[in-house]
């Protein structure tokens, strides 16, 4: 008998339970296993049906990812699948939690599916960069048709019993306990003589061709650069063409096809790396946390309105302070109205507008945020105004309260030195528009205390975020890397490259968007008022206008302003080249005596990636970042970098860290930029044949 499956008969039925914690993953135990219960179920007599269930909190949500890239041990998922299906008996599967990807497919096998009302299913495996392998393409557009199976294989996302229901995947959903209501299930079948279903002999749904091409064209800009969707669509499109045979020899050649692909392996990497930036090296898993019931926000600006909407839509009360009435209210107000936006695109269920704005109170009073047990600071980026405000807090908070600032640069222990209890100061670095990003940054101060880091390491994900603990310098991990880049970005195009050049050519990377497009953003007068003020206090260091300040001085702040680098006619967010952009970057050619050269793609990219990985490789020789995963991670949730590339340090270890290495020092060698200066844990490591990972 299997320590991971197990089987009784119950009142005349076969219990087959998958009990392989945490979350039933159909490693190779659990299919021998299944195997195994499946045929002592049909050997024994006394059992008229079987029942397929998941012990503890779910149904398998899976494969065993981490088998993936490994020597496959039989039996294979499909076959046991198709034993399941061919059984002489009627088999049940009895659904709770998540039964996802494999799982989903395992009750895709069976007669008939029973969910409980909180169950979801799902095929995810495009996240992973696959595609359903054991019959989920083939199966799945037999028993819902092949434009329903699209969506759902495509899009990846969970879908709650109700839906399951409605569109014919579950037969009923049922509440309280779900063993009884199995077995209960069983009898009446048993009773109605109810014939086997095996979904492989339902014909294949013939579907206009247009549909494909159709969702192929819908879905191009969203999966741009990505395998496995237009993999996922080739395999039900077989479903529509080919018999149930045919099409699962179809769907195994583009599955295999994928799992052996880069991207798979690096969109696997960040499945695990999500996970594991929850685990804080050095922080204890037991250590204790604060409670946090009430949260409040200094600043009602689009940072501060934004990071409140976090706390309000996960149910948390949150006091909102501002200097002056009218700054509040419209704080307020563009607060309402993105939460009217959402419920108007069905984001937001009806009701949950008032429920989330009834959760705010307001304040021009300091000693109104006595109650919070977390204040989070976003108010204007300045030493001077954030020390003003911590002294405050340390007056007015309660004991225990966590106080954090949502600087981007500047020192969080400098901060935390205007209190009394530094070891509750921490930073919060939320990325814009802060509702919806989901990476923040957790900046841990020297005298944070452990339980404060836990805390907020567990509020992240309470909020919706995957939070990243980093250590304190300017920038953090993913604006000191970024600013690395944005100025190659610029040298680029002083040497002779357009702007419109070097953001193709990062989009094309997979980028969302390019250094250009991204300051267009941001706004050219954030820089240049920083510029423009050391300029003022300290000419000596300060560096030289350059054809942006021009820009920025000459009002084109970017998006805002419909001008910037770039033109944005009628209002639109699509970046069209400017003349006045050209005009400003010979002017300053000419002003500093650069002869314009061709810029080759290679070199842009190069040059933009590769200093961002030596800064990387800095931030990990500092302790700003644990690991290279929590680099990794900063990207892709923070800056869109593309996952099916794993991040900026996993994606350096696939091109050869050698390699990098020696590209970084002929940089240094050309430009003469300190930026180029090599790390020396890029250079050992290098030397040492070894890869980030290997730390
Ligand atoms: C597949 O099925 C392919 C088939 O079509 C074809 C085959 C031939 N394997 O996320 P959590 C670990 S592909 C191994 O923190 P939650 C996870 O790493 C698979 N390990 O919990 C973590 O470990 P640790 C398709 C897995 O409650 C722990 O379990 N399925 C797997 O927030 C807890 O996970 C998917 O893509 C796995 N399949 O969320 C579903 N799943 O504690 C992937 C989880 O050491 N899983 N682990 O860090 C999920 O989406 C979430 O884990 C789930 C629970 C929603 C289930």
């Amino acid at each position: 008998m299997s320590n991971v499956v197990s089987y009784r008969c119950q009142e005349g039925v076969g219990l087959i339970v998958i009990d392989n914690p945490p979350v039933n993953a159909l490693g190779h135990a659990v299919r021998q296993g299944l195997l195994a219960a499946l045929n002592e179920g049909l050997a024994d007599a006394s059992a008229k049906a079987l029942a397929i269930m998941g012990a503890g909190r779910t149904f398998p949500a899976g494969a065993d990812i981490r088998e993936f890239g490994k020597a496959p041990r039989p039996p294979s998922l499909p076959d046991v699948i198709d034993a399941i299906e061919v059984s002489s008996k009627p088999v049940i599967a009895a659904v709770h939690g998540t039964a996802l990807g494999g799982g989903m497919e395992i009750t895709l096998g069976c007669d008939y599916r029973l969910a409980l009302e909180s169950a979801k299913m799902g095929l995810p495996e495009v996240n992973l960069g696959l595609l359903p392998g054991a019959g989920g393409t083939q199966r799945l557009p037999r028993l819902i048709g092949a434009k329903a199976a699209l969506e759902t294989i495509v899009e990846g996302k969970p879908i709650k019993a109700s839906r399951l229901a409605e569109v014919g995947i579950v037969d009923e959903v049922v509440s309280g306990d779900l063993e009884r209501k199995a077995i209960a299930y069983a009898h009446q079948l048993i009773s109605e003589d109810a014939p086997r279903r095996p979904v492989s002999a339902l014909p294949a749904a013939p579907e206009d061709a247009d549909v494909f091409a159709e969702f192929e064209a819908a879905i191009a800009r969203k999966k741009r650069g990505y395998l496995a969707p237009f993999h996922c669509i080739e395999a039900v499109k077989a479903a529509t063409e080919m018999d149930f045979a045919a099409g699962m020899a179809r769907e195994r050649e583009l599955f295999v096809e994928l799992l052996n692909s880069p991207q798979s392996a690096a969109q696997r990497h960040v499945f695990f790396a999500e996970r594991e930036v929850a685990k804080v090296p050095g922080l204890a898993k037991d250590t204790p946390q604060r409670e946090i019931n009430r949260v409040a926000v200094i600043g009602a600006g689009t940072m501060g309105g934004g990071i409140a909407m976090n706390f309000l839509s996960a149910g948390i009360p949150v006091t909102m302070l501002e200097m002056h009435q009218d700054a509040l209210d419209r704080g307020v107000s563009v607060m309402r109205r993105n939460y009217e936006a959402s419920a108007r695109k069905g984001r937001l269920a009806a009701g949950q507008v008032e429920a989330n704005m009834g959760r705010l109170s307001t304040t021009l009073d300091y000693s109104d945020l006595a109650e919070a047990d977390l204040i989070i600071e976003a108010v204007f980026e300045n030493m001077d105004v954030k020390k003003t405000v911590f002294g405050e807090l340390d007056r007015v908070a309660k004991s225990g309260a966590i106080m954090a600032t949502n600087t981007s640069t500047l020192d969080v222990n400098e901060i935390a030195g205007a209190t009394s209890r530094p070891a509750d100061v921490l930073g919060m670095h939320f990325f814009s528009p802060a509702n919806v990003m989901k990476l923040l940054e957790i900046v841990r101060g020297e005298q944070t205390a452990d339980d404060a880091l836990a805390t907020v390491m567990a509020l992240a994900r309470r909020i919706g975020k995957v939070g990243v603990a980093v250590g304190v310098c300017y920038g953090f991990v993913g604006n000191r890397m970024l600013h690395k880049r944005q100025s190659q970005a610029l040298e680029l195009v002083n040497a002779g490259a357009t702007p419109v050049q070097v953001d193709r050519v990062l989009y094309d990377f997979g980028l969302p968007m390019g250094p250009f497009a991204m300051a267009d953003l941001a706004g050219l007068d954030v820089g240049w008022r920083i510029r423009e003020g050391l300029r003022e206090s300290d000419p000596a260091n300060a560096p030289a206008p350059n054809w942006m300040d021009a820009l920025a001085e000459a009002g084109r702040f970017g998006q805002k302003t419909g001008v910037g680098v770039f033109e944005y006619p009628d209002g639109g967010r699509a970046p069209e080249p400017s003349e006045t952009t050209a005009a400003e970057i010979d002017k300053y050619r000419t002003e500093q005596g650069i002869t314009s050269r061709e810029v080759s793609d290679e070199e842009i990219r190069e040059r933009c990636l590769y200093v961002m990985i030596n800064e990387g490789a800095k931030i990990l020789e500092e302790g700003i970042a644990a690991r290279p995963l929590d680099i990794d991670v900063v990207w892709i949730y923070g800056y869109g970098f593309p996952p099916y590339r794993g991040g900026p340090m996993y994606w350096a270890d696939q091109l050869g860290l050698n390699y990098v290495c020696e590209r970084v020092k002929a940089f240094r060698e050309e430009t003469g930029d300190p930026d180029w200066h090599i790390s020396p844990l890029l250079e050992q490591l290098a030397g040492e044949g070894k890869s980030f990972a290997d730390l």
